[in-house]
């Protein structure tokens, strides 16, 4: 049997059901990228706000890539259940809040048609760091989005979607929106906000006008740890409520959602899910984004090249371990400021427990993924900022040599949007010049990131000693 709005009443009786009628709730958000870790985090504090009694914030996905979620969600009627592994008893909870999933690329008119409907209010985002189509120095890359910028052209990014849908409510006087990115990136709104003008200025100025003065794009930072499940967890799962679910995820019981009270219109109360509604959350974006997306991706290239395959495993090394804490107290810490807004210990400590839990296996693999698209906020930034106060940053050197020997990819295939890029750089700079390569004053991120000359040096004997192994 397999999960869906009909089979509801033969779940087990230990999965806790949505507390309101799904069939009557029209849909207010459109999320784009709707992957495990929406399903994980953002699917439920709405959830929550309608358990709670907000009424027509059903979700409508969209997928901008593969059909894969469609296919496991859609006969499911946008069901799916989130699993909680920790150190207590685990808890299975089945989410309602999806009403359905939109393949993009198949039918591009069902996705313009959603952002062009007057109940949506809130289009969301996780589409990864890569979605936002940025070079290494942050600007918005045209050279990625050519095709679709001719006049006609059928919308493949976030980009070409949110054009056409804002054109459609702007000709029919509908009001503008809410963007809110949930992506790992620092001041996701704002940078959302300013790529997207410039995109809107390149196709359409009146549009880009519109934009600014309708709608609004908060930021937001986001937490939850959600491994990609596999095979054996959904048999476990299948066990666990009695039937198949295809969409199923698993996560640790901890979730945070820190969001800029800023909307153009209404939203779900998210608080009710325990979301912080702030001013400004620059200084919690900072902080997770160094201290624990740091230490994450320190944790995979390190990791993997000891012959780790899981982050609790990787934490429990006694020569990785001093080297992590190294990385969040003090060097991502000291990023954060005199004044950094929160306990840098505590949070350190909390992280630290976090990556070590044993029930929930996190594949370092994973986090390997697009670092070239990760590591400019996660450990150029404060790197610079720690540079230029003379704070060393010893972990972080180490850290960054252990990811220069992963994109050379002898050891295993790179799983990144610039993985040709950096490998041809390996083969024409080599050993000795890949440093200057990326990070000299002419290097791949020198537009926005290069490391002192002094730091340069201690990352190529960091380099070559890894080299030598
Ligand atoms: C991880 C994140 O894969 C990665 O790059 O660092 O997905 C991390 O698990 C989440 O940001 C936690 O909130």
């Amino acid at each position: 049997m397999r999960l869906s709005q009909e089979n509801i009443a033969a779940l087990n009786a230990g999965v806790e059901r949505p507390g309101y009628d799904r069939a009557a709730q029209a849909c207010g958000i459109v999320h784009f990228g709707i992957g495990a870790f929406h399903r994980a985090h953002q699917a439920v504090y709405t959830d929550d706000a309608m358990a709670a009694g907000d009424r027509d914030w059903g979700i409508t996905g969209a997928s901008l890539r593969s059909g894969d979620v469609a296919d496991q969600m859609e006969p499911q009627d946008g069901l799916f259940t989130v699993s909680e592994r920790g150190s207590g008893s685990p808890r299975t909870r089945l989410i309602g809040a999806v009403q359905r999933v939109i393949v993009a690329p198949r039918d591009p008119a069902a996705a313009v048609a959603a952002l062009a409907s007057n109940s949506t209010h809130i289009v969301s985002f996780t589409v990864t760091e890569k979605g936002y189509c940025r070079t290494p120095a942050g600007q918005l890359d045209l050279s990625l989005l050519e095709p679709e910028l001719v006049k006609g052209a059928t919308p493949s990014s976030i980009y070409g979607f949110l054009a056409a849908g804002l054109a459609h409510r702007r000709a029919a006087g509908l009001a503008g929106l809410t963007l809110v990115s949930c992506d790992n990136l620092a001041e996701n709104g704002t940078v959302l906000s300013g790529l997207l003008n410039t995109y809107l200025d390149r196709v359409d100025p009146g549009l880009a006008a519109w934009f600014r003065r309708e709608c609004a794009c908060p930021s937001t930072m986001v937490d939850r740890i959600v491994p990609a499940v596999t095979d054996a967890d959904r048999q476990q799962i299948a066990e666990t409520i009695g039937m198949d679910d295809a969409a199923a995820v698993i996560t640790e019981p901890f979730r945070q959602w820190v969001i800029e009270d800023r909307f153009a219109g209404p939203r779900p109360r998210w608080e009710v899910g325990g979301a912080q509604l702030v001013s400004d959350v620059r200084q919690h974006e900072a902080a997770k984004l160094r201290m624990l997306n740091g230490a994450h991706s320190a944790l995979a290239y390190l990791g993997l090249a000891q012959g780790y395959d899981f982050v609790h495993q990787a934490i429990a090394d006694p020569t990785l371990r001093p080297l992590i804490e190294r990385l969040m107290r003090d060097e991502a810490g000291g990023s954060l400021g005199s004044d950094p807004g929160l306990d840098v210990d505590a949070y350190a400590a909390q992280l630290l427990a976090r990556f070590a839990n044993p029930a929930l296996p996190h594949r370092l693999a994973q986090i390997a993924i697009d670092g070239s698209q990760k590591i400019p906020q996660r450990w150029l930034e404060p790197l610079a900022i720690n540079l230029a106060a003379g704070r060393a940053c010893p972990a972080t050197l180490k850290a960054l040599a252990a990811w220069m020997l992963h994109i050379r990819g002898d050891a295993r295939p790179v799983d990144d949007p610039m993985a040709a890029q950096l490998a041809a750089l390996w083969q024409s700079a080599g050993t000795n010049g890949i440093v200057t390569a990326l990070f000299g004053e002419q290097g791949l991120f020198a537009d926005r990131w290069t490391v002192s000359a002094d730091s340069r040096a201690l990352l190529q004997a960091e380099v070559d000693q890894r080299t030598a192994a």
